[in-house]
């Protein structure tokens, strides 16, 4: 074996299971996470899809996330408990300008709650509100999703999947949370100017685009 071969430590994998209603972004944030994309375009997700995202926490540990975006829809439906079972890692996500989508958390997390009753370990849960770049339409108010956070012991986070806002953070924190890594104050700056390159990274494309419509 070469000595690169034995420096390498095998990749950790963390599921992640991303809940809450239709139309809420749970597809955006998975997408703008793993392929620094969005889309405007709705497009409802059936059952389920899988991300999968290799990042590199503090100490040159590699992690390996596989995001399970779970549709909307499928609450109720039979396979829910099946989608959720064995998650390190659950994403509770509400639209911060659909106060429904914050109230019908409970039910997801009922859910959630019931898979895991018998189970020794409990997964990480994190409470998701996204869209923040609508804050101006915001209706559900920040106490109300802190005052959630404290009562079931959530981890909190504000989000918007179409510009990328703490996206990238959001998933990192969730992960050095579950493998019990504290980020020191360097290496969350350090995600936020992950974010701002892909932020400008994603005006440039906006720019091109006007150019061409302009020029077409
Ligand atoms: N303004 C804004 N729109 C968003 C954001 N995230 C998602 N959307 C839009 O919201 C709509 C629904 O997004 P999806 O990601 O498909 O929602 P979903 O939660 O996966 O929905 P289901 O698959 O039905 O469960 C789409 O039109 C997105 O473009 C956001 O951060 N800001
Ligand atoms: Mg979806």
């Amino acid at each position: 074996m070469s000595d690169s071969e034995e420096e390498e430590s095998p990749d950790r994998q963390l599921k992640l299971v991303v809940l809450g209603d239709g139309t809420t972004g749970k597809t955006s944030l998975a997408t703008r996470f793993a392929q620094e994309t969005f889309g405007k375009q709705y497009k409802q997700t059936i059952g389920l899809d899988f991300f999968l995202k290799r990042i590199v926490l503090p100490g040159n540990l590699n992690v390996t996330l596989q995001v399970w975006d779970v549709g909307g829809q499928t609450i109720g439906g039979k396979m829910l408990d099946k989608y959720i079972y064995g998650a390190q890692g659950i994403l509770l996500v509400y639209d911060i300008t659909n106060g429904q989508s914050f109230d019908n958390l409970e039910d997801w997390y009922n859910v959630v709650k019931k898979v895991n009753e018998e189970s020794e370990t409990q997964p990480l849960v994190a409470l998701v509100g996204n869209k923040i770049d609508l804050e101006h339409m915001r209706t559900v108010k920040v106490d109300k999703h802190q005052r959630f956070c404290q009562e079931n012991n959530f981890s909190s986070h504000f989000v918007s999947a179409k510009t990328g806002d703490s996206v990238f953070l959001c998933f990192q924190r969730i992960a050095a949370d579950i493998l019990g890594i504290k980020l020191n104050k360097a290496e969350l700056e350090q995600s936020q100017v992950q974010q701002k390159s892909l932020r400008g990274a994603t005006l440039c494309m906006q720019l091109e685009r006007e150019c061409w419509k302009a020029t077409a």
